[in-house]
Formats: structure tokens, sequence, C-alpha cells
């Protein structure tokens, strides 16, 4: 089985301080949060940011800024931009930290609900123009999938290239509006995707830890991070990402794997090594 790589989504764009104190908003912020999750063992930062107030924002020099002020502390980290902002952002705006060149970035592969009146829109047309955007600039994408249409809708993009291959998914699994988070739920999402892809899972909320278990002993990867769930057990706030990231590796342990570096994990996912 290849090593464990895990992702820190250290910041999102809708969790905010009242969740959780140690959200991240200012460059410090981040930094501390990208530093102890990276020291606790992740390998890849996927990344949001914020403006100081906490407004979430796809702004190219924001990205750059922070994504400098991160490579500083810790130069070998794998940075993901999200291309998914936050709803009700434009394509444009979305695609900003793409002009940043960075190894990966997310690729949301279809539209759902988020909760109450909020849509998360990504039509085909939408998806044809990110992904083709990614192919020219040379980035991989991380293929973002809420649903199990959405991996379908990946699929056929592939088919007509407007996604590389090997394909490497990220299953977003609880969100209100997406697929449940049930373990039968995961094991169908996981039997639907090509043999020589890769994936990671994203469990929301309370699925965050039971799936990163499943994937654990599946051979998958694991997301964590305040994006996700601000919790590290029931009614108890994680005092950083690093605790995430920290049970997860003691999972890991328990079970034998191992933890990817981010120079295993750039291996494991076809990335330049740098
Ligand atoms: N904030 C969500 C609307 C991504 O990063 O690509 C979208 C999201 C997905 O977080
Ligand atoms: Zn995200």
């Amino acid at each position: 089985m290849e090593k464990l790589i895990i992702t820190a989504a250290i910041c999102g764009a809708e969790v905010l301080k009242e969740h959780n104190p140690a959200v991240p908003y200012t460059v410090e912020e981040m930094v501390r949060e990208a530093k102890s999750a990276y020291d606790a063992g992740a390998s890849i930062i996927h990344l949001h940011v914020r403006y100081d107030d906490g407004t979430p924002t796809q702004d190219k020099a924001r990205f750059n800024e922070i994504i400098e002020a991160i490579k500083k502390v810790i130069p070998d980290v794998i940075i993901q931009p999200s291309t998914g902002g936050a709803v009700g952002m434009s394509n444009d705006e979305r695609l900003q930290p793409t002009e940043l060149l960075p190894e990966m970035a997310t690729l949301d592969c279809g539209t759902c609900n988020f909760g109450g009146d909020e849509i998360f829109e990504n039509t085909e047309n939408t998806i044809k123009y990110f992904g083709d955007r990614m192919i020219k600039l040379g980035i991989k994408p991380e293929l973002e999938v809420f649903d199990k249409s959405m991996i379908d809708m990946a699929l056929r993009l592939q088919k007509k290239g407007y996604i590389s291959t090997p394909m490497h998914f990220d299953f977003v699994m609880g969100v209100n509006g997406g697929i449940t988070g049930d373990l039968r739920d995961f094991v169908f999402l996981r039997e639907s995707i090509p043999a020589d892809a890769t994936y990671t899972v994203a469990g929301v909320g309370k699925f965050e830890f039971p799936l990163a278990m499943a994937a654990i002993i599946d051979g998958g990867n694991v997301r964590v991070g305040f994006e996700d769930n601000v919790y590290l057990s029931k009614g108890v706030l994680a005092k950083s990402n690093s605790e995430l990231v920290a049970k997860v590796v003691r999972m890991a342990k328990e079970l034998g794997r191992e933890i990817a570096t981010p120079t295993e994990a750039r291996k494991i996912l076809g990335l330049k090594a740098i």
C-alpha cells in the first residue's frame, strides 16, 4: 500500500472564528496553521484565503502574499489553492490563483446545494473552462466531487480532453446538499473511479474521522481541517488544524500505514519533483 497523503484544509471560505477561534484569517495566522499542520504530518495544504476581517477572497495578490509567506517557512509543502472560492463568486474571480502556477488546484465537478439558499454552481461549461485552463497551465486538478454524478461528469470530460490522467479525486462527503458520509456511500464513490486514479476523502463534521479511518484502511488518502470540521472529538474544539492532522497520524500508526512526505506525495500524485 502507498504511504498516506494527508491534506490540511486549514481555512475554507465559510468557517469563522465564531465557530472556532483558531480559524486563520491573517497572513500570520495562515502561516501558523499551515506550518503546524505540516509539522504534524500534512504534505498538502488546501488553501483558501481571507482578508484580515475574515472575508473570503480569490484575489491573486492575497494568494501570492500568503503562499510566499508559507513557502518561506515550509518550502517543500504542496500548496493546492481552491478554485471553488466561496458561493457566488464568478468563474474568472475563482480562477485567479491559477495565474500563480501552483502545482495543484481544485476543480469542482458539479453544482450542488450548500445549505439554506446557497447553491455552489459549477455548470458543465464552467468545468470545461477550468479543466482546459489547468491543462494549459500544467496544474494537476484535484477533482472535488460532492456526489456520485460529479464523478460521472469528470469521467465524461476526461474522455473529451478537459481533464488529464491519472485523475485524482477528493470525495467531499456530508455537505448539506451533497452525498452523505455513510460508509455505504464511501464504497460507492470509491468503486466508481478508474483503477489508476487516486483519491482523498474529506468528511464534513462528524464524518471526518470515520471516513479518514475508512480511507486509511482502503489505501486512499485523507483531508482534514477547519474547512470541513472544527472539532477534535464530540464537543471538543480543536486548538489548531495540527490537532486534526495529528489524530489522523495516530490512527494511521495504529493501522500500520506510513505517512507520505511532500516528496513522496509528489511521486504518488505524479507531480514534478521540486
Ligand atoms: N467553499 C466552497 C463553496 C474548493 O475548494 O474547490 C467550495 C470549495 C471547493 O471549498
Ligand atoms: Zn475548499
